[in-house]
């Protein structure tokens, strides 16, 4: 199992670029509303620092590679079509198509930090990116609400005379959210709400949509279009901006990322995706070392290119993740080689949780886990943190 993230946005700001960039996929990009109508799945990575060399070993990934000690996990991306105000009343492509989104998740809200593309994706000039940043969250609110609504008609059609929960209605209908009766019974009694659904007024409803929304697709801003001059000065401004702190920020340009790995692919650059610097390795004209010197001072000013830290960020910081390598304490390889897996494991995992994650087996039989670094026994409860190298001891 792999992590999926949604990449989400209005129309033209780059989702299928940013998509492209990172999946190296070619779906269709173009500067003109709704270019993308079917969404697209592709194989993406995240960066960890390889434990291998911490162990003086050469790991053999089973899935995904390394590349001079960082490991390239893989995480499924999405591209959908854009949206736009008024998508759950039916304008633009409508909201339907988030459905494709239901099981990410995490989301990557791409936004056009230029302010060249208008509300609904059209060119034009001096548009305030915070108005993208504040429709988009309403809109999938409505996606969240349309379902809900659905949960509550089946709640209203069960028979009469039986005892009936509202929570284990709604969370039938809002299973593909990773939801469930539990969560959504908090999140009534939290807002201060009864379990009657009859007692709920329409705001109350949205209340509920929006924070399960909240909780089951935590999201990230990937501020794209960063090459431009006026993205940079949209980004010092919103950043600065208090009524976004709460918000995380990545700026990224998914045409300075795409044209380094395109340029890597073709031997000219020295590049490992996300770095904030490569070298020029191969013959390049008098116009290609200009561009490749714009793009090396807009990583080097921004940390990289912001595709592969979005990811990142969205995985371990704004949903708190951690990868975690399967070890063994007294140094002995198994057949099939070294530190092949590293597993991307939700918030608050436990060695327990690892085991079970390996297998249901495993998880039955554990017994203890060790830490590999320290070579300490660890407890099933113990809470284990990003880049742990844990053996699990066995009855078996
Ligand atoms: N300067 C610059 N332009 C970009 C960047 N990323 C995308 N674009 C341009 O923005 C336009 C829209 O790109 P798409 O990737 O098709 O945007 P989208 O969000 O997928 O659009 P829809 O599918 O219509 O929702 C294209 O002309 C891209 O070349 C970037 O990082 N920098
Ligand atoms: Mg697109």
């Amino acid at each position: 199992m792999s992590y999926k993230i949604g990449l989400v946005g209005k129309p033209s700001v780059g989702k299928s670029s940013f998509f492209n960039a990172a999946t190296m996929n070619d779906v269709p990009e173009g500067a003109y509303p709704f270019t993308t109508i079917d969404p697209s799945v592709g194989e993406a990575y995240v960066r960890v620092d390889c434990a291998a060399p911490e162990f003086d070993e050469t790991c053999t990934p089973s899935v995904g590679y390394c590349d001079d000690g960082t490991r390239f996990v893989p995480a499924k991306l999405v591209d959908v079509a854009g949206l736009i105000p008024g998508a759950h009343e039916g304008k633009g492509l409508g909201n339907q198509f988030l459905t494709d989104l239901n099981e990410a998740d995490v989301l990557v809200h791409v936004v056009d930090f230029s302010g060249e593309t208008d509300i609904e994706g059209e060119a034009t000039e001096g548009h305030d990116p915070r108005e993208d940043i504040d429709f988009l969250e309403d809109e999938l609110d409505m996606w969240y609400l349309d379902v809900l609504e659905k949960g509550l008609e089946r709640y209203r059609s069960g028979y009469n005379g039986e005892e009936k929960h509202v929570e284990e209605d709604l969370a039938e209908q809002m299973s593909a959210f990773k939801t469930n009766k539990d969560e959504i019974k908090q999140v009534v009694l939290g807002l201060g709400l009864s379990l009657d659904p009859d007692e709920w007024e329409r705001e109350d409803k949205e209340a509920i949509a929006r924070e399960i929304r909240k909780r089951t697709k935590p999201m990230l801003i990937a501020a794209n279009k960063m090459d431009k001059p006026a993205a940079q000065e949209n980004f010092a401004e919103i950043t600065a901006d208090s009524d976004y702190d709460h918000l995380t920020f990545v700026p990224a340009s998914a045409h300075a990322e795409k044209a380094l790995k395109k340029a890597a692919e073709g031997g000219v650059v020295d590049y490992e995706p996300g770095a904030a610097d490569f070298d020029i390795v191969g013959d390049v004209s008098n116009e290609q070392e200009e561009g490749l010197e714009q793009i090396r001072e807009f990583i080097d000013a921004y940390g990289g290119a912001g595709v592969q830290q979005s990811l990142e960020a969205a995985l371990f910081d704004v949903m708190g993740a951690i990868a975690v390598f399967p070890g063994s304490a007294n140094g002995k390889s198994d057949a099939e080689g070294v530190f092949r897996d590293c597993f991307v494991l939700p918030e608050g995992s436990t060695t327990e949780d690892f085991a079970y994650h390996l297998h249901s087996d495993i998880g039955d039989g554990l017994l203890h886990g060790i830490d590999c670094r320290s070579k300490r026994q660890v407890g099933s409860d113990h809470e284990l943190e990003h880049r742990d190298v844990v053996e699990i001891v066995t009855t078996g």
